[in-house]
């Protein structure tokens, strides 16, 4: 009788799959003919059950039901989403990480916010990222990939945990991998040359962490195109407007334009961020936009 096995995809090429079980054992596998019937592909992150037979060769046998699948990457079961600014060049992009929060709450996705390059003489650009953020989310780490300062916080946090890596180019993506893989590297050398072989296999793979936990060798989202939610929904992901949202005088309130919104009287009294919020209504009318071309 053929055993039964538990596992989770971290690889998949050309039809074949590489598994990592409970025990460390790693098999290959491929999938059966049932998964075309059925239209399903299966991805990297993706738990499954499986078959070895006595040639040590793999089978597929069932995936379990995703809890979510990012597109870029594609790799189902994603735990958290870290999403990196720079605390020096490039500029940062809060625009984009705005975003980014956005597409975590859509999917089901943990954010941790990641403020690299948080070395000397970056202190004030750091503390003012920090500062925008604060009311939005949970994890916010400062950390430097090259001195490693706060990497053990980040280390501790990403323990056990399915993460990928998201955030405008340049921002050290490569450098927090490599780090976070202990390989060790002093700069971007490396990074660029691992970058440089992934583009020719284009899969995103997942790596275990030496802490526990998998990463994407592939960072993912160094832009998007459109805002990734509802107009209507927006409101109810920003986090720090939770407390003053149900305080409107109307109901379904977009914090915009109307009479007597306590979102913008406590961006007034600077309780919410002006910043984060004057983002905010570029960002929902962003999405008012694209929804009239939509149906154009
Ligand atoms: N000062 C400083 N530079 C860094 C840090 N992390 C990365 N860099 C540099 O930033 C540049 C871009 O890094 P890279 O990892 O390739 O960014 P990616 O495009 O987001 O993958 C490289 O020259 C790195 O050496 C850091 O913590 N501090
Ligand atoms: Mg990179
Ligand atoms: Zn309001």
């Amino acid at each position: 009788m053929e055993q039964i096995r538990h596992g989770r995809i971290i690889k998949g090429v050309g039809g074949f799959y590489t598994v990592l079980c409970g025990d460390g054992k790693r098999y290959v596998c491929k999938a059966r003919g049932l998964f075309r019937k059925h239209g399903e592909t299966p991805l990297p992150g993706d738990m499954v059950e499986l078959t070895v037979d006595k040639k040590g060769e793999g089978y597929l046998k069932a995936i379990s039901p995703r809890e979510n699948e990012l597109l870029r990457p594609a790799i189902a079961n994603v735990d958290m989403l870290l999403i990196v600014l720079s605390a020096r060049e490039p500029e940062p992009d809060p625009e984009l990480a705005d975003k980014l929060l956005l597409y975590c709450a859509k999917q089901h996705i943990r954010p941790v916010l990641v403020i690299n390059k948080c070395d000397e003489g970056a202190n004030g650009a750091c503390a003012d990222i920090m500062k925008q953020y604060a009311g939005a989310l949970d994890d916010i780490v400062a950390v430097s990939a090259e001195t490693g300062y706060g990497m053990d916080e980040l280390r501790e946090l990403l323990s056990g945990k399915t993460i990928c890596l998201a955030g405008q180019s340049a921002v050290g993506k490569s450098s927090l991998l490599n780090t976070l893989l202990g390989l060790e590297l002093k700069t971007g050398e490396l990074s660029q040359k691992t970058e440089r072989g992934r583009h020719t296999t284009r899969h995103a793979e997942l790596i275990p962490m030496p802490g526990g936990g998998l990463i994407a060798d592939t960072p993912g989202f160094s832009m998007l195109e459109t805002v990734p939610a509802e107009p209507e929904e927006i409101p109810r992901m920003y986090r720090e407007f939770g407390e003053y949202g149900g305080m409107c005088r109307f109901i379904g309130c977009m914090h915009i334009s109307e009479p007597d919104c306590a979102v913008k009287q406590a961006v007034a009294e600077g309780r919410v961020d002006k910043e984060r919020y004057s983002r905010y209504v570029k960002i929902v009318n962003e999405a008012i936009e694209s929804r009239r071309h939509k149906y154009d």
